[in-house]
């Protein structure tokens, strides 16, 4: 059986964008893969946190990872920072990465632009998210199309890596969804909605009520044309709240631009919101019976024991090849 690895940052709530571009493909997998979903912790600390909040976000991170349909039973469900091999695999693979590639990297640039005081640590995530996927032997990586460069970077280290020491990682590859791999800010159409946006207005987060989840689709962003088409290149907005329908719906993008056919703008958006609204509530649902419970500390400790068996050996095979501490 293959196997599969992918991790969301607990920055915020879990957007839609989050949702149809990285967790609807986890629970489809998760039947056909071996596969390890992380809450990556250590990733959000490259950006300034609140340790208070840092911690309530990794739980509802994890209680999300569940209530959208993750199964304990089918998959591993664990936080980085409880597995002390992504540390230590990722310092292997700073060893191995160029100041040069790590500047290069777009999250980089954008993260680190007009900032102050910027952490070493957010150039050198890629080699942490590198070491993520190479210590589970990872055949595939699920995620949204803004970590394609990353994907890339993670099977130049994994070459690097076993051209200097000897083959002993897996080379792996990344999966994107056909579609919703990149959905849209509601207020900024031409970029992609993020959980850590501060306009919270260009975002739904699958805890959002009914009303809000209303009122942030009326109010996106759309153009004066009134015609609902599929074109991102010159409709950015319809085409976004049409990939939204689509894959909250299941149906086609040409089957929801044909429910809309000679309606207006407010009718599409309360359709939208509709499909949305239908959608998420019983993952809200099974989200409120999750939070509190001592299920879900049972499901993360028992995801982080199982991961630490195959993240170790793994370490173990790195260190040994790189001539690491004395011969085990
Ligand atoms: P942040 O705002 O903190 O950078 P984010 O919303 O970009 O967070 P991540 O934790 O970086 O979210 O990503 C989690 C997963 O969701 C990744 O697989 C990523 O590719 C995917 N993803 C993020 N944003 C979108 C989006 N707008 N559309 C589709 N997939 C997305
Ligand atoms: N960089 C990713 C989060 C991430 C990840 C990973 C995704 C960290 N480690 C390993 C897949 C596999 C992001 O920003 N979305």
């Amino acid at each position: 059986m293959k196997t599969i690895f992918s991790g969301v940052q607990p920055t915020g709530t879990v957007t839609l964008g989050n949702y149809i571009g990285a967790f609807r493909q986890f629970t489809e997998l998760q039947h056909e893969y071996n596969c390890h979903f992380c809450i990556v912790d250590q990733h959000a600390i490259t950006m300034r946190q609140d340790p208070k909040e840092l911690q309530k976000t990794i739980r509802a991170l994890a209680a999300l990872y569940v209530a959208s349909g993750i199964d304990p039973e089918k998959a591993v469900l664990f936080i980085q920072s409880e597995v002390p091999a992504h540390a230590q695999a990722g310092w292997l693979m700073q060893s191995i990465s160029y100041i040069g590639e790590l500047e290069r990297m777009t999250q980089f640039k954008d993260k680190s632009d007009g900032q102050e005081g910027v952490s070493s640590a957010l150039l050198t995530y890629p080699p942490l998210m590198a070491a993520d996927i190479v210590l589970y032997n990872t055949d595939i990586v699920p995620v949204g199309d803004d970590q394609t460069q990353h994907m890339e970077l993670t099977r130049t280290l994994a070459e690097r890596f076993n051209s200097r020491y000897g083959k002993t990682l897996k080379i792996p590859e990344i999966r994107v969804p056909k579609t919703g791999a990149r959905i849209k800010s509601l207020q900024e159409p031409t970029r992609k909605m993020s959980k850590s946006d501060p306009n919270k207005k260009a975002t739904i987060s699958l805890l959002d009520t009914p009303k809000e989840i209303e009122k942030k689709l009326k109010s996106a962003v759309t153009d004066s044309e009134g015609i609902v088409l599929f074109d991102e290149t010159n409709k950015p907005g319809v085409s976004n709240l049409l990939a939204i329908e689509s894959a909250m719906s299941g149906a086609t993008i040409d089957e929801v631009v044909q429910k809309y056919d000679g309606l207006k703008y407010g009718d599409f958006k309360a359709g939208v919101a509709e499909a949305v609204i239908s959608h998420l509530s019983p993952i809200q649902e099974n989200y409120y019976n999750l939070i509190e419970s001592a299920k879900l500390d049972t499901i993360l400790d028992e995801g982080a024991q199982k991961a630490n068996i195959v993240a170790s050996a793994t370490l173990k095979r790195m260190e040994n090849a790189m001539g690491l501490g004395r011969k085990r």
